[in-house]
């Protein structure tokens, strides 16, 4: 048990404990090396609030050592192994209103993705995550849905989604749909009924509360700005939404919501979906509605996280939904703001809940956030890696991505000028197909796409971007356009660039978004182009599946783990040993010598010489 009493030292024995502060000091971009220091260590936890009390006040200590102990006497899941279609697959993300226009009319649809089957079935993807194709009025496009059982009217109908789904499994491969079940659209039928009718059988499917000051309930700020609570004189009570205001929060407490959840996973297991991705799945607990700290809130962006991000419940219900609703189906969640020991407790085989998270730790260098411009540094993706693939891995499977949907691209991140954009997203593809776990591919990633440069506000088209510009300006903030432009995750939702031709041959019409650069890259140059990153993606994928006892599930071993700019493991596994070495830097280094003879098997560079190139990455054989 974590007391007021206990120390530091205490809390880094403690899962929870370890991860939040580790998240914390990863947020603030403090040196964790701070945390080593004896002096630190021993300092007892009541003591904090007099240390820091702005940060931390007694009522926030109290409500985290509440947290703390959330999985007191749980014993940490034991290191596991065990093979699984989902472990062996390279997934592939798609955003269905990008991809490919079947029909012309400027939006993705579901015939586009069947029309590009094969384009990716070559490059060799075992398995597709659709990005949300469900009713929606698309205020957040698509993660508001209004209809669980029904296709968006845009992206075709329910046949479509039929013979997508047998298109796929002809070819052996998968089909992952995006589940969003923290929250649904306000114009759904179930948040209608609660509205206008409190005291009917809906009227609990929803958090409301009434207040009497006219303020809403608390002070949680919703992810894409303002008050998490809207309120509605209908009904004379607020409504949370943790997101925009048109996506409201579900009332997980209630058992007939979660009954219907579990038959909506019964309709598509039916329909033959292999897997699911479950959107902010960690959020669905609500340990309290107490007000958050506004100085947490304040570094992380939002009010209230700590209330809600591993709440109390997540466990017990992740149970009963995998029990009812997934039964065997594959499980990856969303979980924002957790960490590696959380995340252990929430995927390992053993507790019967998820089978695989996604962790954002490495999208972000410590102290910085997606908004701010910056450039990113490799080292820390490795550092995140090590992590992921080593003692994490012993217990349950990482998901490796770099890129998704809401995020912008890693080269540009990287590497704003895009001197080195081949070379860099062929990294990437050294890193994410060597690596220890399941890896993500993001559309477009596979021929380098880059970051937009939108010309103003009117050509962004995401809630998230226009909500936090509109909070911006209003509050007279002059870099509200340079901070929106660095982070809008509209840098990953232009068109996929088929052709370098209109659009990016992505539809005859105008796209509803803006078209990137298909100049500077396209499916149909990269094919005829034997050195592109779409020929080097398609070559590592087939390694990756020729060598799967060894990349996939072989052992991870770095090689000189503490030199910077350098990241080096071997992969073994079978009777195959796979020595990688990546350069994660834009200068020349040293390569750490090796005794082993060895053979080259993949590169982005044509030759090898003694010293390693900017961002050269190699697999060898030996
Ligand atoms: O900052 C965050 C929390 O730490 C967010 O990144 C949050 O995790 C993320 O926005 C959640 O994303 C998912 O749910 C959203 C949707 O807009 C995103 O597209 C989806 O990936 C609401 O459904
Ligand atoms: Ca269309």
């Amino acid at each position: 048990m974590i007391t007021r009493d206990s120390r530091i030292s205490d809390l880094l024995k403690n899962p929870i404990g370890c991860d939040v502060l580790s998240r914390l000091v990863q947020y603030a971009g403090v040196d964790i090396g701070m945390i080593g220091n004896p002096l630190i260590r021993s300092v007892k936890l009541k003591a904090l609030p007099k240390l820091a009390g702005k940060v931390l006040d007694d009522r926030l200590l109290d409500s985290m050592i509440c947290l703390f102990n959330q999985d007191d006497g749980v014993p940490m899941p034991e290191p596991s192994d065990g093979h699984a279609w989902w472990k062996e697959a390279v997934v592939y993300q798609i955003y269905p209103r990008s991809f490919k226009d079947g029909n012309g009319d400027g939006v993705g649809d579901i015939p586009g993705i069947l029309e590009k089957i094969d384009y990716l079935h070559a490059l060799g993807v075992d398995a597709l995550w659709l990005c949300p194709v469900y009713d929606s009025p698309n205020d957040d496009n698509g993660y508001d849905i209004r209809d669980y059982e029904k296709i968006m009217s845009e992206f075709g109908t329910m046949e479509d989604m039929e013979n997508l789904i047998a298109a796929l499994h002809e070819r052996g491969m998968r089909l992952i749909m995006d589940m969003v079940l923290n929250h649904t659209s306000d114009e759904h039928r179930w948040f209608q009924a609660s509205l206008h009718d409190p005291d009917g059988p809906y009227g609990d499917y929803y958090i409301w509360r009434k207040t009497s000051d006219g303020n809403p309930p608390n002070n949680w700020r919703s992810f894409f700005s303002g008050s998490a609570w809207t309120y509605y004189p209908e009904r004379d009570a607020w409504a949370m939404h943790l997101f925009s205001s048109k996506q409201m929060d579900l009332n997980w407490e209630n058992p007939a919501v979660r009954e219907e959840i579990y038959n909506i996973m019964r309709f598509w297991r039916e329909k033959g979906v292999d897997g699911f991705r479950l959107d902010v799945i960690n959020l669905i607990s609500k340990t309290t509605l107490d007000d958050g700290n506004e100085t947490l809130g304040a570094v992380l962006g939002f009010t209230g996280f700590e209330h809600y991000f591993y709440g109390k419940d997540l466990h017990a219900r992740l149970r009963d939904f995998r029990t009812y609703g997934l039964k065997d189906a594959f499980a990856v969640g969303e979980m924002s703001g957790t960490g590696p020991e959380m995340n252990k407790l929430l995927t390992a085989p053993s507790r019967g809940e998820l089978d695989m998270a996604f962790c954002f730790d490495h999208l972000d260098c410590p102290g910085k956030n997606r908004f701010d411009d910056y450039r990113y540094d490799l080292n820390h993706l490795k550092k995140c890696f090590l992590e992921y693939e080593g003692s994490y891995a012993d217990v349950t499977w990482p998901s490796i991505f770099t890129e998704n949907h809401d995020n912008p691209r890693m080269v540009s991140k990287i590497d704003p000028e895009l001197r080195f954009r081949t070379e860099i997203s062929k990294l990437l593809a050294v890193a994410m197909l060597t690596a220890r776990g399941t890896p993500f591919l993001y559309q477009g990633q596979e021929l380098g796409m880059a970051n937009v440069p939108f010309a103003d506000v009117s050509e962004l088209r995401d809630v998230e971007s226009l909500n936090r510009f509109r909070e911006l300006s209003e509050r007279g903030d002059a870099d509200a356009w340079p901070h929106i432009l660095a982070g809008t995750r509209d840098h990953a939702r232009t068109p996929m660039q088929w052709e370098n031709a209109e659009n990016g041959g992505f539809s005859g019409a105008q796209p509803w978004i803006r078209t990137g650069d298909p100049a500077a890259c396209s499916v149909q140059a990269e094919e005829n182009e034997p050195e592109s990153p779409l020929n080097f993606f398609r070559s590592m994928i087939a390694l990756r599946k020729a060598y799967r006892d060894a990349l996939v599930y072989g052992t991870f071993e770095p090689v000189a783990p503490k030199k910077k700019d350098l990241f080096c493991y071997y992969r073994r596994g079978g009777n195959a040993t796979f020595y990688v070495e990546m350069n994660l830097s834009d200068h020349e280094v040293e390569p750490p010598e090796l005794p082993e003879t060895m053979t080259r098997v993949l590169s982005n560079y044509p030759d090898a010489t003694t010293v390693l190139r900017p961002y050269e990455a190699s697999v060898y054989r030996i």
